[in-house]
Formats: C-alpha cells, sequence, structure tokens
C-alpha cells in the first residue's frame, strides 16, 4: 500500500516534471534525466551517419568498442591495427549542439592494451582521456554535454599516445549547429593518416611499426581511411553531375598535416578547420594533424574527381588517393574535353617528315642496340613517372613492366595502350589493377623504342617493334586491343 503510494507519487510528480520540461525544455535546457535517450547511430567510412532532424537536445548513448587486430594495409602488405568499432578510421559519430552524451567505451577481451578516448568535442580534462582509461576486457562510461558545433577529431590518448594514433586509432565526431546543416545530395566521410612500417612501402607480409620512422616524421604510408585502395576502384565514392557532395575530412595524422585538395573541382565551401568560419571557392585546403574540414562543391561536370593530400608525392606513391566518380551527361562549357590536338612548331623549327604522328625513319631500318639506346631515354622520360625506375611498378597503383606476364603475352597490346592510353580492370602477374593510363604523347618511332626496350629488359621475352607496325596498329585503332579510355 504505502510502497503504491510512493509509486504513484513518484509517477505523478514524474508527469509534471514531463509537462515542465516539455514547456521548459526549448527555452531554459534541461537537466540529464529529462531528456529523450537514444542511441548513436554509428558509421564506418566513407559513410555518414543521417542528419539530425531533432531541434532540441538529447540524451544520446555511444557504445565504441576497441578491437586490436590484423588487416590490410595495401594490397598483400598487413598491419595490426588497433581501432575504434574494428576499423580505421573509427565510426563516423553525428551528434547535435547541446546533446548530452553518454559514453561506454569497451575494450575487447582479446585485446593486449589498454586504451581510453580522448575528444576533441569535449570540454574537460583530457576530452574524456582519464575517464574512459579501459584495460583490457572492461568498460568504462563517462558523459560530457556538446557544448560547441563543430567537426572534431577524436583519438585514443593512452601512452605512448603517438603510437596509439600510429596505429589506427582515431574517428570523427560531428556536433551539427541546433538548427543543423544545410542539406546536400551526398555525404561521405574520409580521413587520412600515416603508417610507419619497418618495410618500405609495398614491402609485403606483415609489417611492424617503426618508432625511429615515425620520430622522424618519415612514414612509407599516407592513406585515406586506413589503408591503400580504400577509395579507389571499386571502393571509389560516388555523385551524378547536378549534385552537392558534402566531405567531412580529418587527418588523424599522428604527424603530417594535409593539403587536402580535390583535382577537377573548386570547394564552394569550406568550413575552415572544421569550425563555424566559411571559406569560399578554395583550391586546397589544410587539415591540420588532430583537426577537420568541412568541404562542399556541386558536380558540374562527369569524370573521375581524384582526392588527394598535395603534398604530391603522397598521393601518387605513398596512397594519399582516393576517386569520386561523377556520372552524368558531359557538360561541353564547363570542360569540353579536348578538342584538338595538333602540331606544334615552336619558331625556327623545322616540320617533321609528315603528319607529325607517323614518324618512320626514312634513311635506314635501326639497329636493336639503337633502339634499345634511345627507348631508354623515352622510358626515364615518360614511363618511369608510374611505372617506376626498375619497371616495379608501385602496388594496387601502376602494374608493374619487369616481368610482366601481361606485357609478354601481347606486346603489340601494348603498344595500343602506349597510343591510346588504357582503363579498367587488367591483372598483371596475379595481381589486380583498376585504374587509368593516359595515351602517352610520343610518335611511332619512340613508341617501337620504348617498347622495345621494355621487351628487352627486366627479365622481359626479348623480341622487336617496328615504327612501321606502330602505325599499323595506331590507323587500326584502340578496339582490337581493348585500348582507350572511356568518359565515366
Ligand atoms: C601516368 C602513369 C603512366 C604512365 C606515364 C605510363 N603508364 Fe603504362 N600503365 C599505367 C596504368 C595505371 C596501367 C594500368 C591500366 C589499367 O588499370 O587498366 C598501365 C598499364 C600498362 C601496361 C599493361 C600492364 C603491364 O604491366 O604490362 C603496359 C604494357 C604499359 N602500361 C606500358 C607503358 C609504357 C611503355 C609507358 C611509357 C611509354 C607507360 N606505360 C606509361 C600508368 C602509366
Ligand atoms: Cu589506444
Amino acid at each position: 500500500m504505502k510502497e503504491q503510494r510512493t509509486k504513484r507519487t513518484t509517477r505523478h510528480f514524474h508527469r509534471i516534471a514531463l509537462a515542465l520540461s516539455a514547456v521548459f525544455l526549448a527555452a531554459a535546457g534541461a537537466s540529464a534525466a529529462e531528456l529523450p535517450r537514444e542511441e548513436a547511430v554509428l558509421t564506418h567510412a566513407p559513410n555518414v551517419p543521417p542528419p539530425i532532424t531533432r531541434r532540441t537536445p538529447a540524451k544520446v548513448v555511444i557504445n565504441l568498442e576497441v578491437k586490436e587486430h590484423i588487416a590490410e594495409l595495401a594490397p598483400g602488405v598487413e598491419y595490426t591495427f588497433w581501432t575504434f568499432g574494428g576499423q580505421v578510421p573509427g565510426p563516423f559519430m553525428r551528434i547535435r549542439e547541446g546533446d548530452e552524451v553518454e559514453f561506454h567505451l569497451h575494450n575487447n577481451p582479446d585485446n593486449k592494451l589498454p586504451h581510453n578516448i580522448d575528444l576533441h568535442a569535449v570540454t574537460g580534462p583530457g576530452g574524456g582521456a582519464a575517464a574512459s582509461f579501459t584495460a583490457p576486457g572492461r568498460s568504462s562510461q563517462f558523459s560530457f554535454k556538446a557544448l560547441k558545433p563543430g567537426l572534431y577529431v577524436y583519438h585514443c590518448a593512452t601512452a605512448p599516445v603517438g603510437m596509439h594514433i600510429a596505429n589506427g586509432m582515431y574517428g570523427l565526431i560531428l556536433v551539427e549547429p541546433e538548427f543543423g546543416l544545410p542539406p546536400v545530395d551526398h555525404e561521405y566521410y574520409l580521413m587520412q593518416g600515416e603508417f610507419y612500417t619497418e618495410g618500405e612501402y609495398g614491402t609485403p607480409g606483415l609489417q611492424t611499426f617503426s618508432m625511429n620512422k615515425a620520430l622522424d616524421e618519415r612514414p612509407d604510408y599516407v592513406v585515406f581511411n586506413g589503408s591503400v585502395g580504400s577509395l579507389t576502384g571499386d571502393n571509389a565514392i560516388h555523385a551524378k553531375t547536378g549534385e552537392t557532395v558534402r566531405l567531412y575530412v580529418g587527418n588523424g595524422g599522428p604527424n603530417l598535416i594535409s593539403s587536402f585538395h580535390v583535382i577537377g573541382e573548386i570547394f564552394d565551401t569550406v568550413h575552415i578547420e572544421g569550425g563555424d568560419r566559411l571559406n569560399a571557392n578554395v583550391q586546397t585546403t589544410l587539415v591540420p594533424a588532430g583537426g577537420s574540414a568541412i568541404v562542399e562543391f556541386f558536380c558540374d561536370a562527369p569524370g573521375t574527381l581524384t582526392l588527394v593530400d598535395h603534398s604530391i608525392f603522397r598521393a601518387f606513391n605513398k596512397g594519399a588517393l582516393g576517386m569520386l566518380k561523377v556520372e552524368g551527361e558531359p557538360n561541353l562549357t564547363v570542360f569540353s574535353g579536348k578538342q584538338h590536338d595538333s602540331v606544334y612548331l615552336p619558331e625556327g623549327r623545322e616540320p617533321p617528315s609528315d603528319n607529325g604522328h607517323a614518324l618512320v625513319r626514312t634513311d635506314r631500318e635501326p639497329t636493336l642496340t639503337e633502339q634499345k639506346r634511345a627507348g631508354e631515354l623515352v622510358y626515364k622520360q615518360t614511363c618511369f613517372a608510374c611505372h617506376q625506375a626498375s619497371g616495379q611498378g608501385i602496388p594496387s597503383v601502376f602494374p608493374p613492366l619487369a616481368n610482366s606476364d601481361y606485357l609478354n603475352a601481347d606486346p603489340e597490346r601494348a603498344v595500343a595502350y602506349v597510343i591510346f592510353g588504357r582503363q579498367g580492370p587488367i591483372t598483371v602477374n596475379g595481381v589486380d589493377y583498376n585504374q587509368i593510363m593516359t595515351p602517352q604523347n610520343l610518335n611511332n618511332e619512340q613508341i617501337a623504342d620504348v617498347v622495345t626496350y621494355v621487351l628487352n629488359t627486366w627479365g622481359n621475352k626479348k623480341g622487336r617493334i617496328s615504327a612501321t607496325r606502330v602505325q599499323e596498329i595506331r590507323d587500326g585503332g584502340p578496339e582490337p586491343f581493348g585500348a582507350g579510355i572511356h568518359a565515366e
């Protein structure tokens, strides 16, 4: 009886409290007990949780598990990642300004080390680091209020801090402003980070962390979303012409600053460093280590946009390269494609013997030695930039020409690729690639020489290609060899 009355009284008070809170919630704010409770939606990169439609604060519960495990850093290269939520970067968290977050950090019992989390969205000691310090097989809970809107980095801050971050322990938390962000057609999440391995870039097998390279800030890998190729080929992100795209860009570091750039786009707006300040019409934006930026743009023209850290060796040689494929009808006013290709003769230069493409030696056929010597020069001026000095290529980006089963199967096909370019899936020495080789602007002699040089070097099957044959292949067009590059 007594118990019942207590219950009823409690319920009564509860109802009053609820009614009061409904009235005062927006105006006066409300204490934790009265806020509606919800579990946060967490997504793995490149996905972003849906926008928050609530216009009042909530109690948001976030559950995050730390997992140490081996995964691919690049094709054939493995690494023991320490992760939030099983992937690098950790999941994207999306809350609203004024929300109260109840944070639960779980450390998987199979892990070897304690971990914690420092969220830059937290106002309080260590961003929650000490409060969330958790041994393997344990869970910690702490709460914070999201005081300021912005795009914030979170990371592990357990000693040695640099090593926990270098092993992949970072992610982004978006605190939406009170009234939300303007709607866009696509939102994507990408986060840069570097990896310091004992073996140099591409060395196969399980790689261990190199403290020396980390101290020297000399990473072997600089990647988006935790691995080489996480945003290229089949993993590319998508949009259509006429659509708007918002990228939430983070940088876990641990050391490098990113010069984030999208090749073939101009950012309409940039939330500088993930804060309130907007910049407009930006080519490249800085993303500090432990910082972020929000970039937005309208897709005017179709094609593959390349996302890079414009510290460009990182993009083409260390992995910091992604793709956004924009589909749609060409907009020839915005971009025409190549309209004309003609011979360029600087003043005083003799015109070539014929139409400028078909440069066939008139006097006599060159010897094999002459062809190889000339071909080597062509190689060192053109092909080497992608296929590398000894024809070894770059894992997952540029296939090898050294000992290439693909090349040796049909050297004339290689000639067609040099003339017309090539795009699409290709398997070389058992490894899959799906990239673009642009047509190389070379004359028939140069192409004959360079392919002959490659055929007679690095364990390839030998043989010769003549300039006359190159012209015939040119006349036959790209089709018979599956050459050529197509707009997507
Ligand atoms: C801008 C970078 C780039 C340059 C420069 C370049 N290639 Fe390529 N090449 C590629 C890419 C990328 C592929 C794979 C294309 C695909 O995925 O379909 C490729 C594929 C090939 C292939 C077939 C695959 C293999 O490994 O056997 C041959 C042969 C080849 N290139 C020869 C050459 C030669 C010869 C030159 C110099 C005249 C050259 N390439 C210049 C990027 C390049
Ligand atoms: Cu950690």
